[in-house]
């Protein structure tokens, strides 16, 4: 639900669906890009490169239709002056508040100008600002994309993108007079229907001047929960390639089925459908995170079987089918010790880092059993004779190891020595060396023609719902009210909008609004009760709270190229109660 767009859209253009950055690069690079992302909430870490790298001169461009506080200044906490002295360090030096949807326009507008400076620069006999070497080696695609963005027009871009054509100037300069480029994004960029393509746009920006292979410079995709990266490296993926099936074969001696599965949206249409018979939630709160909610909730109450492996209870548990079960399991945290004495698990971070990550505090219960003797209990169980050595697997989790190198022998060699070097190990990324495994052999530009992400709704008083978290928040689990960045105390059913579009509705501060989602299907999705609150974001946008929002985002609205719910800019109307 949150970088599947990464995984399908960003291997078309450089031939791996991962970040290709390392945390070193922070320390090097001449500028940075923030795009669609609010570290100060959701990557607090991320912010001492930030900031360490504003106070070294490194002008850091946010794109955001959402002034976020942390985003504009930053008062580390382990500073003790900044503390002390209630001041902090500048972090964006160009803050563009783009509209909801608005990223594509202004890429292309950037990359036009860089473009067009490049022209001028050849034609005057001045250096190149394009790196021409890199693209003629490295690249494919490059002559269509460029005429492509020599027919996009200045209106389109400015109206969409809702930015001046100034200040994507002063964008443009930046990109251009830097050497070495870093662009970070998260679901402010993924979670739309052209998620996929937004990210190709990306790639594109990088790939102008070179921006792979040399120090300081790569792309960043900042992920969520910890280890969806690592899953995905280790192949749960409802699409897995035929060679990873082919050595899964090899090593374990049976026969994986060959059809594809389910993504979220499929999963959640075979249940509406009647499809689906049983639903196995290996974590998550299902029923709240996903889009319309209570179609999903009518839906899984018609199951046969659901299933919660869980660390902690949530409502999701509620909503359950004619048989259920929660089976509760030790937490990351808890200490995990099995027959061959105390265990660690595996995680990949943003960086492709991949380290041993070990419980600290005592289980809260010893009946407590570890996801993995969940998991093999239930195989065991169903296939019996398949010649696996699931008890095995249980007891000792390096022999969950060894496999996973048989199967992947070049990324995970010696895993189990090298999760116990301090640190762990860096799994190769080939587009580090300037190695591109594309159906080209290179990188390719990938065009975008226009620069609608979103088809049109009818009339004008539609606006763009952006669904976000609060501070207090980890996905469906509210930990309090409160959302100190943005100043928001005491209740979250609020909705940020611009004052002039409260006004043009008649919609005073505070006052209570209803929010009516705008789709064909013939399905209305209304929620009440939320308070207008004027905010500094463009006209149009409006943003509001997931996972309170989540009624209003239809199904049938996800990326089209990965099926990733499109939860930031969902159609809606606005009306005082
Ligand atoms: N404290 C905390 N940390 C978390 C989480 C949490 O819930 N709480 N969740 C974790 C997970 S699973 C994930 S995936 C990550 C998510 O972390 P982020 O990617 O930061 O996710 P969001 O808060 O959903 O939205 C990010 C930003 O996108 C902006 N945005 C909305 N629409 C647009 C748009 O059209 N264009 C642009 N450029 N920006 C837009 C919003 O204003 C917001 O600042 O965080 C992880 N970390
Ligand atoms: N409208 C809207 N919808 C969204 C989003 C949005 O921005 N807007 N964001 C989407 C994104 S990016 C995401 S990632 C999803 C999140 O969707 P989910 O992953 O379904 O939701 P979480 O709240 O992260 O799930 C938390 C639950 O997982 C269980 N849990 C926690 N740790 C563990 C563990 O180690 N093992 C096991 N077995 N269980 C564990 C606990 O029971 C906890 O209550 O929501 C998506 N939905
Ligand atoms: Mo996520």
């Amino acid at each position: 639900m949150c970088h599947e767009p990464t995984s399908v859209g960003l291997p078309e253009s450089i031939g791996i669906g991962k970040g290709t950055v390392i945390l070193d690069d922070f320390s090097y690079a001449d500028a940075i890009f923030v795009i669609g992302q609010n570290p100060g909430t959701n990557s607090p870490r991320m912010m001492t490169e930030l900031r360490n790298a504003s106070r070294r001169g490194v002008p850091i461009v946010v794109l955001n239709p959402l002034r976020e506080r942390a985003l504009e200044r930053f008062a580390a906490p382990q500073d003790p002056i900044e503390m002390v002295t209630l001041t902090s360090t500048r972090i964006a030096s160009e803050y563009c508040q783009v509209g909801v949807g608005g990223d594509v326009a202004a890429l292309k507008g950037i990359m036009k100008l860089v473009l067009e400076a490049h022209d001028a620069a050849v034609l005057a006999g001045a250096d190149p600002i394009l790196d021409v070497a890199f693209i003629e080696q490295h690249t494919h695609g490059f002559s269509a994309f460029a005429d492509d963005l020599r027919r996009t027009r200045w209106d389109d871009i400015l109206r969409v993108s809702g930015l001046s054509r100034e200040q994507i100037e002063r964008v443009a300069t930046i990109y251009m007079k830097a050497k070495a480029v870093i662009v970070c994004y998260g679901m402010g960029i993924t979670q739309h229907r052209h998620g996929s393509e937004n990210v190709q746009q990306i790639a594109n920006l990088l790939l102008l001047r070179g921006n792979f292979g040399k120090p300081g410079a790569s792309i960043c995709p900042v992920r969520g929960h910890s280890n969806v990266q690592g899953d995905r490296t280790v192949g749960i993926d409802e699409k897995p390639k035929p060679e990873l099936l082919d050595q899964i074969e090899r090593v374990f001696g049976f026969k994986p089925p060959r059809a594809h599965g389910h993504t979220v949206v499929d999963a959640v249409q075979s249940m509406i459908e009647g499809r689906a018979k049983v639903f196995i939630g290996l974590g998550g709160n299902f029923a709240a995170a996903v889009p319309d909610k209570p179609i999903v909730e009518a839906a899984m109450r018609r199951l046969r079987l659901t299933v919660a492996v869980s660390t902690k209870l949530n409502r999701g548990h509620l909503v359950h089918g004619e048989q259920a079960l929660i089976l509760p399991c030790l937490a990351r945290s808890d200490i995990d010790i099995q027959r061959s004495g105390r265990q660690s698990i595996t995680v990949e971070d943003s960086m492709s880092m991949v380290h041993a990550s070990a419980g600290l505090v005592r289980p809260p219960s010893e009946q407590l059993k570890s996801e993995i003797a969940v998991v093999c209990g239930i195989a065991k169980a169903t296939l019996r004779d398949d010649g696996i050595d699931w008890s095995g697997f249980q007891q000792d989790y390096d022999l969950i190891r060894d496999r996973i190198e048989d199967v992947f022998p070049a990324l995970f060699r010696d895993f189990n020595r090298r999760i116990r070097q301090p640190g762990g190990f860096h799994l190769p990324i080939p587009p580090r060396s300037r190695v591109w495994n594309t159906s080209t052999a290179r990188a390719n530009f990938l065009t975008f023609e226009g620069v609608a992400e979103n088809p049109p709704v009818d009339g004008a008083t539609a606006l763009r719902l952006a669904t976000l978290r609060s501070h207090n928040q980890y996905n469906t689990t509210i930990y309090g009210l409160d959302d100190r960045y943005r100043g928001v105390f005491g209740g979250r059913m609020v909705v940020f909008m611009n004052e002039a579009d409260m006004k043009e509705r008649g919609i005073d501060p505070d006052a209570l609004v209803e929010i009516e989602s705008l789709a064909d299907d013939g399905q209305r999705r209304i929620v009440r009760g939320f308070k207008a609150r004027p905010y500094g974001i463009p006209r149009g946008s409006i943003g509001a709270y997931y996972p309170e929002t989540n009624a209003l985002l239809p199904l049938a609205h996800h990326d089209l190229k990965s099926k990733t719910p499109a939860a930031k800019s969902i159609p809606v109307l606005v009306r005082a109660e």
